[in-house]
C-alpha cells in the first residue's frame, strides 16, 4: 500500500538549502515541500511558488504548520540547536545540516532532549556516509577485505572560500566531515588532535592558515591525516585511502568525464562539494524520508552530531594552542545504541 507523501518543511533556503527544496520536489520519492522559511523573503517566495508550497514569516511557524511532518533545518549553523530543539518539542523528525551546533554543549542538550521525547527525530547532515566509494570503502574494511586499519589518508580541498573564513573554520566547517568520515569507517572515536601548517599559499588571505594539516587519533591508535587546503584554485577535490594491514582502500574516480584529443587526456573534475556530493545528498534525503516513512531513525545521529563537534571544536583549541589537544571520551547513551 503506498503510503502519502511525507509533507516537508525547509529552512533557509540559500545554495544548499535551495538544492534541497528541489530535491525533496523533485528528485526523491515519498516527499513533497509544503513550507519554507528564508530570511531572504524574495527567495523563499519564488522557490515556493516553483514547488507549491508557502513561504512562511519565520521558522517557528515552519516547524509548527499543520501540514508540516518533517523539517529540514539548511539554516547559518548558529540557529542548528534551538530550531532543531523546536522540532524536538513538537515530536517532528528533522534533517539537521552540519553541524548539529557549534558547542558541545548545544549539542548536549540536543541529545538531552531527544532522550526525553523517548524517540529518535533527529539526523545531522553527514551525507558522505551516503556517498558510493565511502560506502565501498566501509563495506571492504568491516569484510576484512584489507585486514585491521592502520592509517587513514584524507585530503579535502576546495578550489576558494571567501576572506571572511578563518583558520578555525577550516576545522568547524570542512574538517568536521573528515572527522565524522574517520568515526563512521573505523567505529571508533578520535581521542586526539594536532594541526601543523607550514608553507602557506599566497593565494589565501593574510590572516588563514592555509594548507593545514590535521592529525588525528583514534582509540585503538588508528593515525588519521586530513590536508585541508581550502584555496586549492584548481577544482574541488576529496580524496580517501584507508591502510590496512593486508592492503589497502580508496575513494573511486571521482572524475565526471574526459576526452582525449592531440595527444592529451581531458578530465572533467567537479568544481564544488555541491556537485561532487549531488549523488550523496540525494540519497541521504531519501534515504531520510524513508526513515520517517518507516518511522526508523537512519543516518549520523544527534550523538554522531555531538562527537563531531567536541572532536572539531578541540581541533580548534589545536590551531589556537599549536599543541596536541586530547578529545574527552563521549559516554554513549544506551539510546544511541
Ligand atoms: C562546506 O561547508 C561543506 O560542507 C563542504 O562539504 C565542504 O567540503 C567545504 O569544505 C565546506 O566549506
Amino acid at each position: 500500500m503506498s503510503k502519502e507523501p511525507v509533507r516537508v518543511g525547509i529552512i533557509g533556503c540559500g545554495n544548499i538549502g535551495a538544492d534541497h527544496v528541489d530535491r525533496v520536489a523533485n528528485q526523491v520519492s515519498g516527499s513533497r515541500v509544503t513550507a519554507l522559511f528564508d530570511v531572504d523573503t524574495a527567495r523563499a517566495q519564488e522557490l515556493a511558488r516553483h514547488v507549491g508550497a508557502v513561504a512562511l514569516a519565520t521558522a517557528s511557524e515552519v516547524i509548527n504548520h499543520p501540514e508540516v511532518d518533517a523539517i529540514i533545518i539548511a539554516s547559518p549553523g548558529e540557529f542548528h540547536a534551538s530550531l532543531t530543539l523546536e522540532c524536538i518539542a513538537v515530536g517532528k523528525p528533522v534533517l539537521c545540516e552540519k553541524p548539529l551546533a557549534p558547542t558541545v554543549k548545544e549539542c548536549e542538550e540536543v541529545v538531552a532532549a531527544e532522550q526525553s521525547a523517548g524517540r529518535r527525530l533527529v539526523q545531522v547532515g553527514f551525507m558522505r556516509r551516503n556517498d558510493v566509494g565511502y560506502r565501498h570503502m566501509k563495506e571492504n574494511l568491516d569484510a576484512g577485505h584489507i585486514g585491521d586499519a592502520l592509517l587513514l589518508h584524507c585530503e579535502h580541498r576546495n578550489p576558494d572560500v571567501p576572506d571572511s573564513f578563518t583558520s578555525e573554520m577550516s576545522m568547524t566547517d570542512s574538517v568536521i566531515h573528515e572527522i565524522d568520515t574517520a568515526r563512521w569507517l573505523l567505529g571508533e572515536e578520535i581521542v586526539r588532535v594536532r594541526v601543523i601548517s607550514g608553507k602557506q599559499t599566497p593565494n589565501a588571505a593574510a590572516h588563514l592558515n592555509d594548507p593545514q594539516l590535521v592529525i588525528l587519533e583514534s582509540e585503538s591508535g588508528v593515525l588519521i591525516s586530513v590536508e585541508v587546503f581550502v584555496n586549492a584554485k584548481y577544482g574541488y577535490d576529496v580524496r580517501c585511502e584507508i591502510v590496512g594491514s593486508n592492503g589497502v582502500t580508496s575513494l573511486g574516480s571521482q572524475d565526471l568525464g574526459q576526452y582525449v584529443s592531440n595527444v592529451q587526456r581531458n578530465v572533467t573534475m567537479p568544481g564544488n562539494w555541491r556537485i561532487r556530493f549531488g549523488d550523496a545528498y540525494r540519497a541521504e534525503i531519501q534515504d531520510w524520508i524513508n526513515g520517517v516513512h518507516a518511522d526508523e531513525p537512519r543516518g549520523a545521529s544527534a550523538f554522531d552530531g555531538l562527537c563531531a563537534t567536541a572532536v572539531a571544536q578541540a581541533a580548534v583549541r589545536a590551531v589556537q594552542s599549536g599543541q596536541p589537544v586530547d578529545v574527552p571520551k563521549p559516554n554513549k547513551p544506551a539510546f544511541y545504541a
